[in-house]
């Protein structure tokens, strides 16, 4: 491998590296000196909230609260760059299907509606009354049970709204959200066993805490503004202890780049005090072998007439112990060592951590998340909170680190394929129709649907779907035999060159960019990781005067669908997003009581968390401790020649949008078409560096999934266990490889076999 491609990273996270790695694309992207006072208003009241991570934005912000990869993501949307009708006219739809997803969204901000020609095979451009009159004909056609409205996690808590409104009065529950590949096994995992689908942790709890176990979540990467409040507890001797495959380098160190003393000094925060790289897949085999240790000093300390275990919490608020414990004490330490390829005494460190430290905060993200058997991931890491009483108190509590920025909010006001989740009585009164009741299709679902014919149309409020979605060859395949498929987004992608019968590609302004309707400037909210509910104001002059706002596309097409209802107001409510707010406060009155007064408020107002006050709404009424079936995550079996591989994300990427070819962090340079593998496990297979190979799944299906032209990479992994990246590994998940209970895709532990 030459010197271009690789380079070792050894300093920290933050600091320096992470000035230039906001340089390059400053570089690059830099449009105007508004752009400087754009960053500036970023994640503050009154301000626009950043359009990349769900981290929250705290009361006492920064004077520039935003991190390198925020300010890549405003600079993205904020390019001077333009895909117009000429760039469209020059280049052919199967062209460009050809290009890499970095050359595509490099084309810059799309500028006008088109419509895809078929004769042509060229995207043309069209008017926005053309486009809604002929989506709204497609879809009175159609019958609405075979209709799928996507959205990817980044538009308006109003929109949001007003999406899944449209979607029930037009008679389904088909709304798949980018969390069913994400933080569903949260939504799902969690509330079986705590009662409540998000975390129950608050800012302040972060500042009280004695120990964070932290779990496959990549923080200096994807939400690297949460490395301040890690830094503060660091510094305060709190205790991290991180499990990870991967030495992910924020983890380690970090230099707040914020800090002119710590920047000229070079002063690192060692954040994580324990660093254990545990197998891909064996996480609830490393809590097996932490809550047997916490066993055994209770019972040590029981022989001294005191407690470990806080007895009381147990007794009163929990159900399922004694099973549990039994399955704790009957599960042999060899096994546990196997499966989470760490050893006894590592794991007991880690659980005397949990013994001594009086409050404790569980932190998780997709290495849990996307596995075969996630939410047993999940519901072990509760149980080893329950132990000691660590949910419901100040300090403590589950917090699970979501994705895109309004990801979580979305799902609160009603985008959900599961209509127990929605007050549909509710809609119901407030709109005089009668909603939908059936259960509507996930992601997978709608994947499935798609393979079988009965998806007839796919409409996607942002987002990449065909990239981000497993089993890539045969869906690109079946979604070409779709009648209808339109896509609301800001950038080209590769999912709207797949296109369906007939295909419309609307371009939408983006967060940070002024929203003028008939009632004036326009606010949007968001609902952050922590249950925080946020405005937002862009100010920047749109990309384009031919964009409309995610809220009038929406409104548009319903309006072009729908037969005309009294009750919903469509112009009012693009004229006026306030409107939108009193309807959601209507719908959700305690969590959204006065809305529109309370959505400066600084550091947002709080949703509250029936977990959080120890109300546990779950089966039992308890928070329940639940008895893992297996020790490993995987969901297959291990055989001589198959790997647990790991599809992860760089730190020059936001899911399928390639910022850069720099995975600075862990020292990944020029490409991101590689293979990482341990030495050791290089030699059995009798590699070498820099060789090209192909991975091919190995999920005994029996149906052929390959991608080739990897170079092999030497990298600190566990035995057994390979990575790569998202989402050019896509096509090695089957669409069958997910979480049991969610359906989320189990992107961290995919069965395969290297060729060469
Ligand atoms: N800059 C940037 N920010 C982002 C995103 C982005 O792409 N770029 N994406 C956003 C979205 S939508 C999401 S969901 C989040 C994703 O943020 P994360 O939850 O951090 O997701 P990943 O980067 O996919 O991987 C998480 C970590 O899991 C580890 N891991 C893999 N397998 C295992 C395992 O079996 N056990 C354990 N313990 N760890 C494992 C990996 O090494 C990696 O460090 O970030 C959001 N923020
Ligand atoms: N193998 C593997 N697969 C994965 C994952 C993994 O870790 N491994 N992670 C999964 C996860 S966690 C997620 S969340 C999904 C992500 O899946 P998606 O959310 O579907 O994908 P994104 O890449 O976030 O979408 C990027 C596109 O959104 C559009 N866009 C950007 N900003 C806006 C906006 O303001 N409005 C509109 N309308 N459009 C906009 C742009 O056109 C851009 O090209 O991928 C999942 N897939
Ligand atoms: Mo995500």
């Amino acid at each position: 491998m030459s010197k271009e491609d690789t380079v070792d990273y050894d300093g920290p996270a933050g600091g320096w590296g992470s000035l230039r790695g906001v340089a390059s694309v400053f570089g690059r992207e830099w449009a105007t000196p508004a752009a400087l006072e754009t960053l500036r208003r970023q994640n503050k009241p009154g301000g626009f909230m950043c359009v990349s991570c769900a981290w929250t934005k705290p009361a006492d912000y920064h004077p520039f609260e935003f991190c390198e990869n925020g300010a890549k993501a405003t600079l993205w949307e904020l390019t001077s760059l333009r895909c117009t009708p000429d760039f469209f006219a020059k280049h052919t739809v199967t062209e460009l299907r050809g290009w890499k997803d970095y050359d595509l969204e490099q084309q810059g901000r799309l500028t006008h509606p088109m419509r895809y020609d078929r004769a042509s095979d060229h995207y043309v451009p069209c008017s926005w009354e053309e486009a809604f009159t002929a989506i709204g004909a497609e879809l009175k056609q159609l019958d609405p049970k075979s209709v799928i409205f996507y959205s990817s996690g980044r538009a308006s808590l109003e929109t949001s709204y007003c999406y899944a409104l449209f979607a029930r009065l037009y008679g389904h529950n088909n709304l798949p959200d980018s969390s069913n590949m994400c933080h569903e096994t949260t939504s799902v995992g969690l509330k079986k066993v705590i009662g409540a689908s998000v975390g129950t942790c608050v800012y302040d709890d972060f500042s009280t805490c004695d120990a964070i176990f932290f779990f496959g979540q990549n923080t200096g990467s994807n939400s690297p503004r949460f490395l301040h409040p890690l830094q503060e507890a660091a510094k305060r001797g709190c205790k991290i202890i991180t499990f990870n495959p991967v030495r992910e380098r924020g983890l380690e160190f970090f230099t707040n780049p914020q800090s002119p003393v710590e920047m000229l000094t070079g002063k690192e925060t060692q954040i994580s005090s324990q660093y254990h790289q545990v197998k891909a897949g064996g996480d609830i085999a490393a809590l097996m072998g932490m809550c047997k240790h916490v066993l055994a000093k209770d019972d040590e300390a029981k022989a001294q007439g005191r407690s470990v275990l806080d007895r009381d919490f147990i007794d009163s608020h929990t159900s399922g112990f004694e099973e549990f414990e039994q399955r704790v004490r009957s599960t042999e330490w060899d096994a546990i060592e196997r499966e989470s390829g760490l050893e006894r005494s590592a794991l007991e460190a880690a659980g005397q951590i949990y013994v001594e430290a009086d409050r404790v905060i569980g932190v998780y993200g997709m290495g849990l998340t996307q596995q075969v058997h996630g939410s047993d991931n999940i519901a072990m890491l509760v149980n080893l909170l329950l132990m000691k009483g660590n949910i419901g108190r100040d300090g403590t509590g589950i917090s699970p680190v979501r994705g895109h920025s309004n990801v979580q909010g979305q799902r609160t006001v009603g985008i959900s394929e599961k209509p127990e989740l929605v007050p549909l009585d509710k809609l119901a009164a407030l709109f005089g129709f009668e909603p939908p009741r059936d259960k509507g299709m996930n992601t997978v679902e709608a994947c499935e649907g798609m393979l079988s014919g009965k998806v007839k149309a796919f409409v996607g409020l942002g987002g990449n779907f065909v990239r981000a979605i497993p089993e890539r060859d045969a869906m690109e395949n079946a979604w070409q035999t779709m009648r209808l498929t339109v896509q609301i987004a800001t950038k080209l992608n590769r999912s709207h060159l797949i296109n369906g019968e007939v295909a419309y590609l609307l371009p939408c302004l983006g967060r940070t960019e002024e929203d003028k309707q008939a009632g004036g400037p326009q606010t949007v909210t968001m609902e952050d990781s922590l249950s925080c509910i946020q405005g937002s104001i862009g100010r920047r002059k749109p990309a384009s005067e031919h964009l409309l706002s995610e809220l009038a596309i929406v409104a548009g097409m319903a309006k072009a669908t729908l037969a005309p209802n009294p009750k919903v107001d469509w112009d009012g409510w693009i004229g006026d997003y306030g409107k939108v707010r009193d309807l959601i406060e209507k719908t959700y009155p305690e969590e959204f009581h006065d809305f529109n007064d309370r959505m400066f408020t600084p550091g947002g107002f709080y949703r509250g968390n029936s977990a959080r006050e120890r109300i546990w709404k779950t089966e039992s009424g308890k928070a329940q401790f639940s008895a893992p079936e297996m020790l490993s995550a995987t969901g297959f079996k291990d055989e001589p020649g198959r790997y647990r591989l790991m599809t992860l994300r760089s730190n020059d990427q936001f899911n399928t949008t390639i910022y850069g070819y720099s995975d600075r962090l862990r020292g990944i340079e020029g490409t991101r078409d590689v293979l990482l593998i341990n030495p050791k496990e290089m030699q059995k297979a009798g590699l070498q560096e820099g060789q090209v190979v192909s991975l091919v799944s190995d999920a005994g299906d029996g149906v052929e999934r390959r991608v080739g032209g990897l170079k092999v990479l030497p990298f600190a992994l566990p035995d057994g266990c390979l990575g790569g990246y998202y989402p050019e590994l896509n096509p090695l998940i089957p669409l069958s490889h997910h979480d049991k209970l969610s359906k989320t895709p189990a992107a961290k532990s995919v069965p395969v076999r290297i060729e060469t």
